[in-house]
């Protein structure tokens, strides 16, 4: 195939991406639905982080999650046992979520107003980077058992995010990872990039990790059908 035409092929995929991402975004602010993809490399504890989110915010606000994975509903298992509503998407040969299967995954889910929806993308650096799904916000998670490197050796996925949560901090007596220097290359490509550290199994930096989440909401709220 020619060079030409590949590109032709990205540019209708992209672009049919993003009319369905304004649908989903259209739907969100409508229904003050304040709504995060989360996207990491796999195992950096996108799901344990969840489970804990969710059980710690339980009663203060309804949540919701979809959850993409290539194959299984193992995910999808762990987040129904906080008693949270989720559904799974398997994306099968695909290493992406896109729009289109937001929309879909929304139309089955009990999406309630004012309430926060947690999209788990399927492990993965590189792509989901390119695909809008109509979130609020882009959220990567980096543990710091993969290397301080991680942000230049992906920068789509650093610089388009609005916030990066630094895992398993609790590992890091053990480890020779340089946290400053990480965040340095991430800030290179996102100057502004907030960044919080936390530990999903010790609950280290939570707190402010579910004060972001909280102040989102209210943004989301208040500009509702705005
Ligand atoms: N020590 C430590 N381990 C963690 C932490 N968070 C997650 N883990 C462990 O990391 C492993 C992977 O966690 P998951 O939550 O399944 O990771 P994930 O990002 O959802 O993985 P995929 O969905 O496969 O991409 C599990 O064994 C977790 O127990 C943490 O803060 N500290
Ligand atoms: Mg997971
Ligand atoms: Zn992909």
């Amino acid at each position: 195939m020619s060079q030409t035409r590949l590109i032709a092929i990205e540019q209708d995929i992209l672009a049919k991406n993003d009319s369905f991402a304004a649908v989903n975004r259209q739907l969100f602010a409508a229904k003050g639905v304040f709504v995060l993809n989360l996207m990491s490399s796999p195992g950096s504890g996108k799901t344990t982080l969840l489970t804990r989110t969710l059980t710690d915010l339980k009663g203060r606000f309804p949540m919701a999650v979809i959850e993409g994975d290539q194959q299984t509903s193992f995910d999808a298992d762990r987040i129904r046992a906080t008693g949270t509503p989720a559904i799974q998407v398997n994306t099968g040969r695909g290493c992406h979520l896109d729009a289109q299967m937001v929309t879909q995954a929304v139309g089955r889910l009990p999406v309630e107003t004012g309430s926060v929806l947690f999209i788990e993308n399927v492990g993965n650096l590189v792509c989901p980077a390119g695909f809008d799904l109509g979130e609020a916000h882009k959220v990567v998670v980096l543990s710091v058992t993969e290397g301080e490197d991680k942000p230049l050796k992906y920068p789509a996925m650093f610089a388009g995010a609005d916030l990066l949560l630094v895992n398993k901090i609790d590992l890091l007596p053990h480890l020779t990872f340089d946290v400053a220097r990480m965040i340095a290359y991430a800030r290179q490509l996102k100057p502004d990039l907030r960044v919080i550290e936390v530990s999903a199994t010790t609950g280290q930096g939570l707190e402010d990790w579910y004060g972001w989440i909280a102040a989102g909401l209210a943004k989301a709220v208040a500009g509702r059908g705005a």
